[in-house]
């Protein structure tokens, strides 16, 4: 990275489009762009322009005309880079935007790397790593939870929390060191007790941070939700049933579906990969076998069980197989069928021994409690996550910086429980320190900042 550099992109997508802008940055931007632009109004010098319009048109070296534009002077520290930046607004078409750049390359301008105007705008100061990132995030944004997430983040939500937690544990560090190097004074009293204590609250801020990140992954990823149960207990019915389309063929003849079925469903804002699958059961046709492997994959898969149980025969051995393979996963007991029978108290006992997962008495044939079953769905997925607010942590790699600051402080708190002598923590207190400082950059080395910028599109 040379900043006194000048650099140049187009930073408009490829293609045909009202305007295309060429954008120039550095310290040489409004030079050259004199050189190649005359203004309609000759008596406009753009040494003298800043944040204005002017109109004119710009030339090649020989003069020969390029595009009638508008150019815009941006004069340092007030703009994207912080550098001088002139943004050439020519007709948004292939031949204009490529003459234009390439009569700006031949004057000893740079042709900007991807994510060069930001990473300069992180490099002047003008935005941390985690804002930048969230300039990508943005354009990237594929649903409106992305977008506004990316919008917190650009705005220097997560990263004002960040630095809170990072100047938390150094104001931390200095009464630990301050204690090291005059033991005898009263300086910075620091007993093991005050020190657990001040890095439990860091720790639940950083648990908070990282359950939002779960919580923004379960909206933008989803997760998959099996329908699993005996043969004929109604798993392909219910699958239409909440699909509301007659996706999966559904005979009273056991063993009908052979395949795993997925249909993607979304309820609440959440993208369920919901899957029908082969009723469980011993066979010995090797097609239904082969269905009934497939269904124990998609089980070892699933973020959701939804257990299909049959009210009209009751709890079987089949049932108390399959709660035995899915014990300890998220999962819910539908009772259906309950147009046909009550459902025996068996059905209670099995809920039980899967750590009282929620029951919903369903009929896929009459639609009664289906609205029920979704909630407790919904809410069986979303257990333990931030009900409402707009998560903070949106990229993996923020939640593995926060994820090893934790885990440092939690060594900490056990070491210091341990009676460890105090100077010993004060690593792992810098450690987590500086894995927080990743976050927004502080701490990030060379490498980082060139992967993180290396993603960008050219021009941004
Ligand atoms: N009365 C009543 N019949 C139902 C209900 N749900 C399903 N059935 C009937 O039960 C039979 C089996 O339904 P399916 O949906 O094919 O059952 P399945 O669990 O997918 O069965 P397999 O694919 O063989 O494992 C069909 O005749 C359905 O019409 C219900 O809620 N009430
Ligand atoms: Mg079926």
């Amino acid at each position: 990275m040379y900043p006194d550099e000048t650099i140049a992109a187009v930073a408009t997508p490829p293609g045909e489009g009202g305007i295309g802008i060429v954008r120039v940055s550095g310290p040489r931007a409004v030079e050259v762009v004199k050189r190649v632009f005359r203004p309609r109004n000759s008596g406009i010098d753009l040494d003298m322009v800043n944040k204005e319009l002017v109109y004119g048109h710009v030339h090649d070296l020989q003069g020969g005309r390029i595009d009638e534009v508008l150019v815009a002077v941006m004069r340092s520290p007030h703009s994207y880079t912080r550098e001088d930046v002139v943004e050439i607004n020519c007709h948004g078409g292939f031949i204009p935007l490529k003459l234009t750049l390439e009569t700006v390359l031949t004057m000893g301008v740079r042709l900007a790397e991807p994510g060069e105007f930001t990473k300069r705008a992180f490099l002047n100061g003008r935005l941390d790593l985690a804002q930048a990132e969230a300039v990508a995030d943005l354009i990237r944004a594929r649903t409106e939870e992305s977008h506004r997430m990316a919008m917190e983040q650009l705005g220097g939500r997560l990263s004002g929390i960040v630095t809170r937690l990072q100047d938390d544990l150094l104001s931390l560090l200095a009464a630990v060191e301050a204690e090291l190097d005059f033991p005898t004074d009263d300086v910075g009293e620091m007993d093991r007790e005050t020190l657990s204590t001040r890095v439990g609250d860091i720790l639940e801020a950083l648990d908070r941070l990282l359950l939002s990140f779960a919580t923004g992954r379960l909206f933008r990823e989803g997760v998959s939700a099996v329908l699993a149960g005996k043969p004929n207990a109604g798993k392909s019915s219910l699958m239409n049933a909440l699909l509301r389309w007659d996706r999966a063929i559904v005979t009273c003849v056991p063993g009908t579906t052979r395949d795993v079925i997925e249909e993607t469903y979304v309820i609440r804002g959440i993208p369920l990969r919901l899957a029908d699958t082969a009723g469980l059961r011993e066979t010995g046709d090797p097609v239904e076998a082969a269905g009934i492997e497939r269904t124990r994959r998609a089980l070892e898969l699933a973020g959701l069980v939804v257990m299909v149980g049959d009210a009209a025969t009751g709890v079987s051995g089949e049932d108390r197989e399959l709660a035995s393979l899915v014990n300890g996963r998220p999962v819910v007991l539908a009772i259906n069928k309950v147009d046909l029978a009550r459902p025996e108290p068996a059905f209670q006992e099995l809920a039980a021994s899967l750590n009282g997962c929620p029951v919903v008495e369903v009929s896929a044939v009459t639609g009664a409690g289906l609205a029920g079953l979704e909630q407790a769905m919904v809410e069986t997925v979303t257990a333990g996550s931030l009900p409402g607010e707009t998560p903070l942590v949106a990229a993996a790699r923020h939640a593995r910086a926060l994820g090893r600051a934790r885990d440092l402080l939690q060594a900490v708190l056990a070491r210091a429980g341990e009676g460890w002598p105090v100077d010993l923590l004060t690593i792992d207190l810098r450690e987590a320190w500086e894995a927080l400082g990743e976050i927004t950059g502080s701490g990030a080395g060379a490498e980082l900042i060139d992967r993180i910028f290396r993603d960008f599109c050219l021009g941004k």
